[in-house]
């Protein structure tokens, strides 16, 4: 018997970068916790293209009297998944409105002993890796978005934020955001005539 004509036709679906935005964090002097601790995106992004090919966040007017004193923690959807963004960089220079962007293809990282600039960098620690408090989960060794590469994107994804030098000023982070960008795909579908 022949074999009924049939006809393929293919969409692609272009590599896509969706983006999410949320609102403020205040940071006390310290030693603590910041507020809310975690800050969270909820992220929505078709089921067809739920997977990370690339992650990117951005923390915009980020003001603080001693960046130093933070660690900066981005965890996934999992709960678990993770990596350190900033960790003992620009020290005790007081910055303002600074909007500082996190991209593993950056040139170069954060400085540990100089002001921190606004820029693009690769996510920097300058500690031995330690944990943050509860409920934060255990750090990560890997200082690296591309640690999310693979996961489906969907879901909660938290921003833990804690001073932990006992001083005399706070700070804020005006908002943070993410960027997701999914891998291109495509989609057939086979019709017989
Ligand atoms: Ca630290
Ligand atoms: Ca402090």
């Amino acid at each position: 018997m022949a074999e009924k004509p049939s006809k393929t036709v293919c969409r692609t679906f272009p590599s896509n970068p969706f983006s999410f935005r949320t609102g403020d964090i205040e940071i006390d002097p310290g030693p603590d916790k910041a507020h809310p601790y975690p800050s969270t995106i909820t992220v929505s992004i078709p089921s067809a293209l739920s997977v990370i090919a690339k992650v990117t966040v951005t923390l915009s007017d980020f003001s603080h009297s001693a960046p130093g004193d933070l660690d900066i923690l981005l965890v996934g959807p999992d709960g678990v998944t993770n990596t350190l963004l900033m960790s003992d960089t620009g020290s005790v220079f007081l910055v303002s409105d600074l909007t500082l962007t996190f991209d593993d293809n950056a040139t170069s990282l954060l400085p540990g002993l100089s002001s921190l600039q606004s820029g693009v960098y690769k996510p920097t620690n300058y500690e031995t890796i330690e944990n943050l408090p509860a409920p934060a989960p255990q750090t990560s060794p890997s200082v690296n978005l591309g640690n999310f590469i693979g996961m489906n994107p969907n879901g909660t994804w938290s921003l833990y934020v804690r001073d932990d030098v006992p001083g005399t000023h706070g700070g804020f982070i005006g908002s943070w955001s993410l960027t997701i960008t999914t891998p291109e795909t495509e989609e057939c579908t086979t019709a017989i005539l």
